[in-house]
């Protein structure tokens, strides 16, 4: 095991930044390239990556200190020999070493602000940003007729680890925006193009604060592109106003509000300086679930305008009760593990937005069950357990291939028809709950399926599925047959359109036309989004699907 120091590699032209969020602690195992602290300068931020992979040792920097390149962030005890590792090199650390070698002040494009004020038509040009190829336009911070001076901030780009303005390199009025949201950009690229500067906009002499004056100009859906590219997330939420300051939040936080349709002008921030951060987002999007985050706009102009939407998100519902547990008896507060967080918020949303209905019925699994036995059996030595999930995977795949739009995802008004077949599994963990996905079912036998579920559900519950595990499913498949129950309502998996759930079969009298007969019986509960699949093709399926685990052999038909 070798110590090793990681340091801050090189950031450009900063001088000091000041560190804005400490992203891991002491005792953290961490992989190299995993983000270690972010940094904020006025213009840009980014997350400096660690070098190396290894256990925290001790932290070095402490939230609010400024450092520059070659501070120490702390120190790695990694097992990689310190001599493979180019220690703070750049090449760890691609996407946060460029960025603000060129965001501050557009050193190279920007030509003295005053002696151009009376030009023509100039066209401003993103700056030399550093190694980024091509890095994405989520802000507009200026619209056409919008006076801006030089060195205001005309767009946010924004890579994986990092964000930056670019500013105006002459003082003008916007004639053409040339760029829209979510456009690629690199360096050269025309932004806007600027007629000469009216009035006193010429003496640009004062660069100070970037995102004050943009944010006088900002356009409506300025710092939230989620807004326009996920306005199913969060529909219930009516936005307000336009905040008139800009969302100051890191690229993660960004991404992580993105995810969420959270627009983040509307968020509040906690941080230093009014920064956005992870918590906050968290509480907006509880807040709007229990219709009680309206932005001062909103209720400055509830009274008049709509006395009855107390509830903000849920017009007319009551506020989330506040009570005071403790004055009932003894109480504890335990905070929500990380995942549950996530999936809390990615389920409420989920059941939120979706027209969820659930079909439920019952499956005659007698045979099949006295199949898995005997195979379980067989393949004892193995040390591969078959159990009835393995057998409804393949169900799955059989029925989403005879009803196709159960193997879709809504976008937009079109409907994604995926030729593939990825089927999830809600496994259930200590920390809470995860869908793994089994990619290609179709391709894949009943004893791979067996292997690489227990594989995964092992993984899950050790907390160590990487995303891509968790990633591209078609379909979901919820048991809770190992545990007990009947039927049950399971919430869809966005993007997907429908979710199997399952109870624990049990022995039950069905009459043969002469007799009761002891069958056994497993509940089926399939909920579905009832903007793309109707109940008759909801109850298909069901029926598709049970006859299915009712004689296996039609799989092959
Ligand atoms: N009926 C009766 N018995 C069943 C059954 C069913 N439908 N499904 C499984 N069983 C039995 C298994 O055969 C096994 O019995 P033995 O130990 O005697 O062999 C036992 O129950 C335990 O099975 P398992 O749960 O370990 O295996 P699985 O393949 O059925 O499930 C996994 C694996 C990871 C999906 C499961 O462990 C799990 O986490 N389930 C919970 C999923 C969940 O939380 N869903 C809710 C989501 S909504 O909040």
């Amino acid at each position: 095991m070798a110590l090793i120091e990681v340091k801050v590699p090189d950031i450009g032209d900063f001088d000091e930044v000041a560190i804005i969020e400490v992203l891991v602690k002491a005792g953290d195992t961490v992989k190299a390239e995993q983000s270690l602290i972010t940094v904020e300068s006025d213009k840009a931020s980014m997350e400096i990556p660690s070098s190396h992979a290894g256990v925290v040792k001790e932290l070095k920097v402490a939230l609010g200190d400024k450092v520059s390149e070659g501070s120490v962030v702390l120190v790695l005890e990694s097992a990689e020999a310190a001599a493979a590792a180019p220690a703070p090199a750049p090449a760890a650390a691609p996407a946060a070493t460029p960025a603000p070698a060129s965001a501050p002040a557009v050193p190279a494009a920007a030509p003295a602000p005053a002696a151009v004020a009376s030009a023509g038509p100039i066209e401003v040009v993103v700056p030399d940003i550093g190694d980024f190829d091509e890095v994405a336009v989520i802000e507009l911070l200026v619209k056409v007729g919008d006076t801006v001076k030089a060195e205001q901030s005309l767009i946010t780009v924004e890579s994986d680890k990092a964000s930056m303005e670019i500013p105006s390199s002459h003082a003008g009025v916007v004639k053409s925006l040339l760029v829209n949201l979510g456009d690629k950009v690199s360096k050269g690229k025309p932004i806007v193009v600027l007629e000469g500067a009216g009035g006193g906009a010429a003496p640009a002499a004062a660069p100070s604060a970037p995102a004050a004056p943009a944010a006088a100009s900002a356009p409506a859906p300025a710092g939230a592109p989620a807004v326009a590219s996920a306005p199913a997330a969060l529909p219930a939420h009516q936005p307000g106003t336009p905040s008139a300051a800009l969302p100051h939040a890191s690229p993660s936080v960004r991404k992580f509000a993105r995810e969420l349709g959270v627009p983040l002008v509307e968020v509040k921030g906690s941080g230093p300086k009014g920064r956005i951060t992870q918590d906050d987002v968290q509480g907006f999007v509880k807040g709007v679930m229990s219709g009680d985050t309206q932005t001062a706009a909103q209720k400055a102009k509830a009274p008049a305008a709509a006395p009855a939407a107390a509830g903000g998100a849920f017009p007319g519902l009551l506020p989330w009760p506040q009570v005071d547990f403790a004055k009932f008896g003894p109480v504890e507060r335990k905070d929500l593990s990380r995942i549950k967080k996530i999936s809390g918020a990615n389920l409420h949303r989920n059941w939120v937005v979706i027209p969820h209905v659930t079909n439920h019925d019952d499956a005659d699994i007698t045979d099949l069950e006295a199949f898995r036995v005997q195979l379980n059996k067989e393949n004892e030595k193995s040390g591969v357990k078959v159990t009835m999930l393995a057998f409804m995977i393949k169900a799955a795949v059989a029925a989403l291939k005879k009803f196709p739009e159960f193997n879709a995802s809504l976008d937009g008004d079109q409907l994604v028809l995926k030729n593939y077949f990825h089927i999830g599994f809600a496994a259930d963990t200590p920390n809470g709950l995860m869908v793994p996905v089994i990619k290609d079912a179709d391709k894949k036998g009943i004893l791979q399926i067996s292997q690489e579920m227990s594989e995964l559900a092992k993984k899950a519950r050790d907390g160590k599925l990487s995303p891509a595990e968790m990633q591209g499913g078609c379909f979901s498949i919820s048991s809770l047959g190992g545990i007990g129950g009947k039927y049950f309502t399971p919430i869809i998996n966005a993007p997907e359109v429908a979710i199997m759930g399952v109870c624990k079969s049990t022995i039950e009298p069905k009459w043969d036309g002469k007799a009761f007969q002891p069958r056994l019986m497993l509940p089926l509960s399939l909920s579905w989004d009832h903007r793309v699949i109707d109940g008759a093709a909801a109850a298909r399926f069901n029926v598709y699907f049970a006859s299915l685990l009712a004689d296996f052999r039609r799989i092959a038909l």
